[in-house]
């Protein structure tokens, strides 16, 4: 049995090329006892693999040259010598950019969230258990209950709003009865995230900025939950009210690396926390395992109902991952980006 493999043979720099991957065929050895083998249905495109690619170890592993790049994947078990996931069954698993790879069951490559876990398809489409009810899903939701203290009434601000993230935050927030207003890159962005969603405001992160804020947020930002990072985050942060806070998920306008010249704005950024008494954490999902029972409880609730909606990209085959992630760093992707490695056997 082969695996097809996109493996990284060097660490980009600055937008990733195509260059710095290889498609390949690894040969999967036999398995061993309480070992599963997965086929991968979809594979889960997420920003943070751009930090993996940079080889330098944070807050996890980074990516090893000739190796798959790390990622979650959502698959079926093809053949099983574990009692815990039989043959058929679908989970989530920890694989990497592949199309077949071996897990031990108890044994937690990756990240906490990463863990082997079942996905049930009658309860929702399996391509959401790293979507919606899965990783990102997850982390607007830790985001918003468990770091954010939210109250209704109060103005939350989202960047990448039509995003896998930011489009649960904005909802979430709403449900908490907060106002939510964001940015996206498009006019058919906008017009989702305002019409399907429900935010009560979203403009264009590529317009003027500052005059978004005074027209959507005419009495400042509560709560800025910012994955983009840039001007995006310093227009929100003039915005910000007294007692504000600020919970960085993320940045991705710096992953490729800073821009030339970018003006070292620390002191603006010390001085305004001071002033206002605000508040700005740092979130990260795996620190929020303890939520996760709640968070799919809810979240699955909300879309039951019709109050939570969610908006999929999904892209056919190994072979275009790199150009959709390349996509995913320039806002080309309209939703939850997933790559289907092998057809859906449930659709
Ligand atoms: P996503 O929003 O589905 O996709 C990324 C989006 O970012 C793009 O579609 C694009 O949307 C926007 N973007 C890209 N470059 C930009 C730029 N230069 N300026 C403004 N917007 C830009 O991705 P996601 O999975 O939901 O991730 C969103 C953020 O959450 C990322 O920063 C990610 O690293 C972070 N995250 C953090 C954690 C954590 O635990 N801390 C967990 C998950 C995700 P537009 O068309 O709107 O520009
Ligand atoms: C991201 C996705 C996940 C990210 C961080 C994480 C900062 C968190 C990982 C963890 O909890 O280990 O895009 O960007």
């Amino acid at each position: 049995m082969k695996s097809r493999q996109m493996v990284l043979k060097s660490f980009p720099v600055g937008m990733p090329q195509a260059s710095d991957f290889e498609l390949i065929e690894a040969d999967v050895s036999d398995l061993g006892e309480d070992e599963i083998l997965v086929r991968t249905v979809y594979l889960s495109l997420d920003p943070y693999m751009r930090g993996r690619m940079s080889g330098v170890r944070s807050y996890a592993d980074p990516a090893e040259l000739g190796k798959p790049v790390p990622g979650e994947v959502v698959g079926q078990v093809v053949a099983s010598r574990s009692s815990v996931h039989k043959e058929g069954d679908f989970v989530t698993a920890y694989s990497g950019w592949q199309s077949l790879a071996k897990h031990r069951i108890g044994e937690t490559k990756g990240p906490a969230w990463g863990a082997i876990k079942k996905v049930d398809p009658e309860v929702a489409p399996i391509s959401t258990a790293v979507g919606v009810l899965g990783m990102p899903g997850h982390t607007a939701y830790a985001g918003v209950f468990g770091l954010s203290d939210l109250k209704p009434g109060e103005t939350l601000f989202v960047s990448a709003a039509s995003g896998a993230v930011g489009s649960i935050v904005g909802q979430i927030a709403k449900i908490r009865g907060a106002r939510a207003i964001g940015v996206a890159g498009s006019e058919e962005k906008i017009a989702y995230v305002t019409g399907e969603l429900g935010f009560d405001g979203c403009f264009n992160h590529k317009g003027d900025l500052a005059a978004g804020f005074r027209k959507h947020a005419p009495k400042g930002i509560d709560v800025n939950f910012e994955n983009v990072g840039g001007e995006v985050f310093w227009k929100c942060y003039d915005a910000m009210n007294v007692h504000g806070r600020i919970i960085v998920c993320g940045g991705i306008a710096g992953y490729n690396g800073p821009g030339e010249n970018a003006p070292d704005r620390t002191m603006l950024l010390l001085g305004g926390l001071i002033a206002r008494r605000l508040k700005m954490m740092g979130l990260l999902v795996g620190d929020w395992m303890s939520l996760r029972d709640d968070f799919v409880r809810d979240v699955s609730a909300w879309i039951r109902t019709g109050q939570l909606r969610y908006r999929e990209d999904i892209v056919d085959g190994l072979e275009n991952s790199v150009t959709a992630f390349q996509g995913l760093l320039q806002g080309r992707n309209f939703g939850k980006l997933l790559v289907r490695v092998t057809s859906d056997p449930t659709r």
